[in-house]
Formats: C-alpha cells, sequence, structure tokens
C-alpha cells in the first residue's frame, strides 16, 4: 500500500527542504518506497480534521492503510523497520543505529532549534543580545562533543543508516545558521549526506511543491 504523508503547501523556507517532511521524504527514498504527498495550509493544519492525524496540527504525518503516525522520527523508525536498507541486520549495531536516531532528535536538534528561533525570531527582542551568545554557546558544546566522534569517518557506525539520516536531516537544517563552520567534519558529513542520490530525489520533490504555482 502507498503511504501518504503530509507537507507544508507553502513552505515558509521557500524550497531549502527545511521542514520534518524531509527526512520521511528522504527515508521512503532511500528504501525505494513509492509515496503520495498531501499538502496541508497553515489553516488546515490546525483543523479537527488535521488534528486527528496529528495531535499538535503539524506536519508531516504518515498514512498506511489503518496506521497512522505523527513524529519524523517515528515514522522514519517505521519506514526503517519495515523495509530493509536503513537499519543493519546485526542486532547491536542496529540498536546503535536506533541509539543515533534518539541522540540526533533529543540530544542535538533541540539546541541547534533554540538557536534557529533566537536567530530568526528574537533578533529583535531587547533581551537578544544577551540570549544568542548563551544557546550558541551551548549549541557549540555538543557540536564539538558531536565532532570529536565522527572523527573521520564516512559515516557515523560503519555503513549508512537510519541513525546517519536523522542526524545528517538535524545538521542540514541548521547549516544555514553558520554554527556548523567551526567543525570541517560535520559540514563535510551533511554533504555526504545531501550527495546522496535518495536525499537528491527527496530535496527535488519538496522544492517542486515551491516552485508550483499556488
Ligand atoms: N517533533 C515533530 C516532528 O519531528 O515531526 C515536530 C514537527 C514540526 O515541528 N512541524 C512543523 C510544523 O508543522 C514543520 S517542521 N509547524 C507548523 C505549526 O506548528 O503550526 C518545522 C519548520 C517550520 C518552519 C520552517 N520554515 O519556515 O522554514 C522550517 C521548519
Amino acid at each position: 500500500m502507498t503511504p501518504t504523508i503530509t507537507a507544508f503547501e507553502r513552505s515558509p523556507d521557500r524550497g531549502r527542504g527545511l521542514a520534518r517532511d524531509m527526512r520521511v521524504r528522504w527515508a521512503l527514498e532511500e528504501v525505494g518506497q513509492p509515496y503520495d504527498v498531501r499538502l496541508v495550509s497553515f489553516t488546515e493544519m490546525k483543523d479537527a480534521a488535521h488534528r486527528k492525524l496529528h495531535p499538535f496540527g503539524q506536519i508531516p504525518t504518515y498514512q498506511e492503510g489503518d496506521l497512522t503516525l505523527f513524529e519524523s522520527g517515528s515514522i522514519v523508525f517505521h519506514i526503517a523497520e519495515r523495509h530493509t536498507g536503513l537499519l543493519p541486520k546485526d542486532a547491536n549495531a542496529r540498536a546503535r543505529a536506533i541509539t543515533w536516531m534518539f541522540a540526533a532528535l533529543n540530544t542535538v536538534e533541540p539546541p541547534l532549534v533554540e538557536v534557529t528561533v533566537a536567530w530568526l525570531f528574537e533578533r529583535d527582542k531587547p533581551w537578544a543580545e544577551q540570549r544568542l551568545p548563551l544557546v550558541q554557546d551551548r549549541a557549540r558544546k555538543m557540536l564539538a562533543d558531536l565532532s570529536t566522534r565522527l572523527g573521520d569517518g564516512e559515516w557515523l557506525d560503519g555503513t549508512f543508516t537510519a541513525g546517519d539520516l536523522m542526524l545528517a536531516g538535524v545538521l542540514f537544517r541548521a547549516k544555514g545558521t553558520g554554527i556548523l563552520d567551526p567543525y570541517p567534519n560535520l559540514l563535510a558529513y551533511v554533504a555526504r549526506a545531501e550527495g546522496r542520490p535518495a536525499f537528491k530525489r527527496a530535496f527535488a520533490a519538496q522544492l517542486a511543491v515551491f516552485n508550483s504555482p499556488p
């Protein structure tokens, strides 16, 4: 059965692939699973009908037969479990890949989102000058640890897994803020991820939505 995901009808990022449907599209492309996309406006997202799929009135969602999921991490995990290619067969390697998915979402993403929010939406606030360096500092400490751990590895644990997809997806969103610039290995890691054919197909698909006539 072809799954249907939801995405912004008109992404405010102007097709830069920053919304979290991108990582779901990427996972589906990695495993070769065709999918449909239902585009939703900001108004529709808050309607009761959409909230049946997503309690917080957001995207992405995932529907496949009588299964409905929200949370990009859960959706990518579901895709990785149901198909081959994103989770290793070896039980320990699989557990490590899942650990990296959690690390990407629980440890890496929150401080990076804080930086983006402070940079994009709070710069005009009277307290912005004090807050921005604080959140940047927290993010840099985490990134320094991540950079040390990755070292000169191609991927986190040998071969590309759902852990890399999630981590690279998180770092990709933060790249534009410049916060990754002091860590060339992290930048190279994101560039490797962006070079994957599945990533390129996913990126092109979300860009095509933005470029299509309203
Ligand atoms: N934890 C959830 C997940 O991982 O799926 C978070 C989902 C989420 O934040 N969804 C956002 C959303 O629906 C889109 S991705 N927001 C609408 C709302 O809450 O009303 C975050 C996002 C938003 C906007 C941009 N942008 O403008 O560039 C990029 C990314």
